[in-house]
């Protein structure tokens, strides 16, 4: 961890820009009525299950009620969801997908990052510059290995503090954030940094939650990627690197053996590591 000087984000502030970035998006899915029922029913007998199982009281209930409120006035919900529900709704778009394994959004995307060229390096501050250089090269194919033209390779992820651009007040607005335009055969080569475990804002009602199940707040190191092409499905994933803290107890569970990457430190002084993406054809 570097020691520069940074205004701590609270969990409600990082926790209330994701909301604020959330509603900005239009939501829908074409479910029909009787599925929604179907979910809404399962749904509300498992949590009344829960209640009749553990003899839950009035004050444990009304303390549940201020806690969902406190959830949502903090803008905790993007971050508690996408830390505890999000796996399990990847791990249904998994089965039905070949190509490079999945992984969750979690709530500091941001779209329309600048675009940048198939070799190039992601906007950083000097600062950043200091932490171990990771030069990220390799190709995006489709699932028979033949490159593809006009993909895109969108890179973001946390710097050397464990914080990300736009959910921290100090940072550039686009630090450690691109949209790799890929070459004619798919492939890249991205300079940034080694990015940092990130600790889940303990401040708030998300981190009292980790903490009442004696759980701990911490995600492994990683990158988080959307990778595009014309006429194929895109994929959400993150990688990790091989030997990380937290790598086997992502308090997110979002960790795939297959997602795991080996740097090799070269004589240059940076880290250097390959890793391919395989699309699935785009399906209906
Ligand atoms: C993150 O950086 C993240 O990736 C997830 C899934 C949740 C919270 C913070
Ligand atoms: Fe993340």
């Amino acid at each position: 961890m570097t020691t520069t000087e940074i205004q701590n984000p609270t969990a409600a502030g990082s926790g209330s820009a994701a909301t604020d970035k959330f509603k900005n998006e239009r939501v829908s899915a074409d479910t029909s009525p009787e599925r929604v029922a179907a979910i809404a029913k399962d749904a509300l007998a498992a949590l009344n299950q829960v209640i009749l199982d553990h003899g839950v009281t009035y004050p444990e209930y009304r303390v549940l009620k201020q806690w969902l409120i406190d959830v949502g006035e903090g803008g905790e919900w993007p971050l508690f969801l996408d830390v505890f529900i999000e796996h399990s709704v990847e791990e249904v778009l998994a089965r039905s997908r070949k190509g490079t394994k999945g992984s969750i959004e979690g709530p500091y995307y941001v779209a329309d990052a600048p675009e940048l060229p198939s070799v190039c390096e992601l906007p950083m501050r000097d600062v950043d510059r200091k932490e171990t250089v990771l030069v990220f090269s390799g190709q995006v194919t489709d699932l028979d290995g033949n490159g593809l033209d006009s993909a895109i390779v969108e890179l973001w992820h946390a710097d050397a503090d464990g914080y990300y651009s736009q959910f921290a007040d100090h940072l550039p607005e686009w630090n450690l954030r691109g949209k790799i335009i890929t070459d004619s055969e798919g492939r890249y080569e991205i300079t940034t940094i080694q990015p940092a475990p990130y600790q889940i804002p303990t401040d708030g009602p998300t981190g009292a939650f980790i903490e009442a199940q004696n759980g701990h707040p911490w995600r492994p190191a990683h990158l988080h990627l959307i990778v595009s092409a014309p006429g194929k499905e895109s994929v959400t994933t993150q990688l990790y690197f091989d030997g990380g803290e937290w790598l086997d107890s992502d308090v997110a569970m979002a960790t795939k053996p297959e997602l795991i990457l080996s740097p090799t430190a070269g004589d240059d002084g940076k880290n250097h590591v390959t890793y391919n993406f395989t699309l699935d054809p785009a399906g209906e």
